[in-house]
């Protein structure tokens, strides 16, 4: 067993920054390095000495192992901030002989130890990069515990069918054939609860990635306007001259709790100006990976249909050359997209009519009518997109589940599916595929583990949690 040691505040200059040290020889490092005999949940002031080299007065927090965040012994020490002090410590104790703690050490060791489970370990991620008060509340139901025992109490359900029909082949005559309708019942029932889990995956999506909107249109119709107006502050340039965004911007809102990410792009136009094309090409990928495009089509213009399929027609043309320049796109994405014109690029797409305020020339079909510049029907707007997020999915499930999460959900389901659809066969069949379920489930929380699956999930933390 090896001890490791990271410095686990994010780096910058502050009051305090510390470092977490790790195993068995924690304590006897923390000694060397502080001259303090140190007893459990004692708190030490202390001077860390190189030699006779006094490097920072720090605090010392000694943790007796199980009772740690990993499990093990583990000392904490709280030296001051900023980039030198905590560095020259950690230095030290590397030099007594700890390890440089790999991402997500700490957190897979207390998974290890059985401190949490994988699903708790995944929500402090979560919780640390949580962007909105809705987010951060989500980590912290599933850190408190309830996905894991929801999903634990489905896995020792399917273990006590498991347990049932194997006496029942192994010992035919006590126990009886095991009735096939209550099995397939017993399934369904544990289906249902698995959909009802898997219906929060968009929102669980949303909630940890943000929900792309892409503001575009033609320039001037006021997409900077109105990404302002959301934003409440002047975070984009407004002119009235066309062509004034060339680059696009990206920022976060917070739309009731809801991380959104909005895209205020270059009006797409037919250029000769070399940056303005480049943004204009920047504007139509983004549109492509949005979640929701919005279009805004300038209402005070003399905006027609045929002017509208027209400026489609252009970004048909921008578009081709910018997914002929782009080798992730299939050829077959390209055919789809030249076959439905406008719909095909991005998943949604609302057209928004702007300036309602002035007089309407415009004639082209819009699903809302706002005027920025008078705050009008922004909140509609708002409802409008949040009607898009579908705020109902999921509303009987508390906490909103990750894609791997899902993934693995949809892996159990299918074999559960596959195990009743061999009931027609001898008890051992129904049982293999009821295996696979319950391996699914395990690998959720981390009762099934492989080391492949450590990695994955480790490998996306940061040194020192
Ligand atoms: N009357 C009126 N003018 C607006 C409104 N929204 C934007 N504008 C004006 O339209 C012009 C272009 O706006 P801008 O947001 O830069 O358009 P963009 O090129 O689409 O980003 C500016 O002069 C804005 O003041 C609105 O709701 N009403
Ligand atoms: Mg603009």
């Amino acid at each position: 067993m090896t001890t490791i040691a990271a410095i686990i505040t994010a780096p910058g200059e502050a009051a305090i920054a510390a470092i977490r040290i790790s195993g068995p020889e924690s304590w006897a490092i923390a000694k060397k390095i502080s001259g303090k005999i140190l007893k459990e949940k004692q708190v030490e002031l202390a001077w860390i000495k190189n030699g006779s080299e006094k490097l920072d007065q720090v605090i010392i927090i000694p943790f007796k192992e199980p009772k740690s965040f990993t499990g093990e012994d583990v000392i904490e020490i709280h030296s001051h901030g900023g980039f030198l002090c905590v560095n020259k410590i950690l230095e030290l104790i590397l030099e007594h002989g700890a390890r440089l703690a790999k991402p997500g050490e700490f957190t897979q060791q207390a998974l290890l130890n059985g401190k949490m489970d994988l699903v708790q370990a995944e929500a402090i991620h979560d919780l640390i990069t949580a962007k909105t008060d809705l987010a951060r509340k989500n980590a912290l139901e599933i850190y408190r515990g309830e996905l894991g025992c929801e999903i634990k109490e489905l896995r020792i359900s399917l273990l006590n069918l498991l347990g049932a029909i194997t006496a029942s082949i192994d010992f035919p005559d006590e126990v009886g054939d095991y009735d096939r309708t209550s099995y397939i019942n017993a399934i369904e029932a544990c289906i249902s609860s698995i959909n009802k889990i898997l219906e929060t995956e968009k929102q669980g999506e949303i909630l940890r990635q943000g929900y792309k909107v892409a503001l575009i249109g033609k320039p001037n119709v006021g997409k900077s306007t109105l990404l302002n107006t959301l934003l409440k502050k002047e975070r984009a340039i407004v002119t009235e001259i066309a062509g004034t965004t060339r680059d696009s911007l990206e920022e976060l809102y917070n739309l009731d709790g809801f991380p959104i990410i909005l895209y205020d792009t270059a009006g797409i136009r037919d250029s000769e100006d070399r940056i303005e094309k480049i943004g204009i090409e920047k504007s139509i990928s983004i549109a492509q990976d949005a979640d929701l495009v919005l279009e805004l089509i300038d209402l005070s213009e003399t905006n027609t249909e045929i002017q509208r399929k027209d400026s489609i027609d252009l970004l048909q043309d921008q578009r081709s050359s910018v997914m002929r320049s782009n080798k992730n796109h299939k050829i077959e994405d390209f055919d789809r997209v030249l076959a439905d014109p406008f719909m095909g690029f991005a998943r949604t797409l609302i057209r928004i009519g702007t300036k309602s305020d002035l007089e309407i020339k415009s004639t082209i079909k819009t699903d809302l009518n706002i005027s920025a510049e008078n705050k009008d029907n922004i909140d509609k707007l708002k409802e409008l997109i949040k009607a898009h997020i579908n705020l109902l999915a999921g509303a009987e499930h508390n906490v909103k589940i990750n894609q791997r999460q899902a993934d693995l959900l949809r892996q159990c389901k299918e074999a559960l599916l596959r195990s009743t659809a061999a009931t027609n066969l001898s008890e051992d069949f129904w049982t293999i595929d009821l295996r696979n379920a319950i391996h699914h489930l395990g690998e959720i929380t981390g009762e099934s583990l492989t080391e492949e699956l450590l990695d994955n999930i480790f490998s996306r933390f940061c040194i020192g949690k």
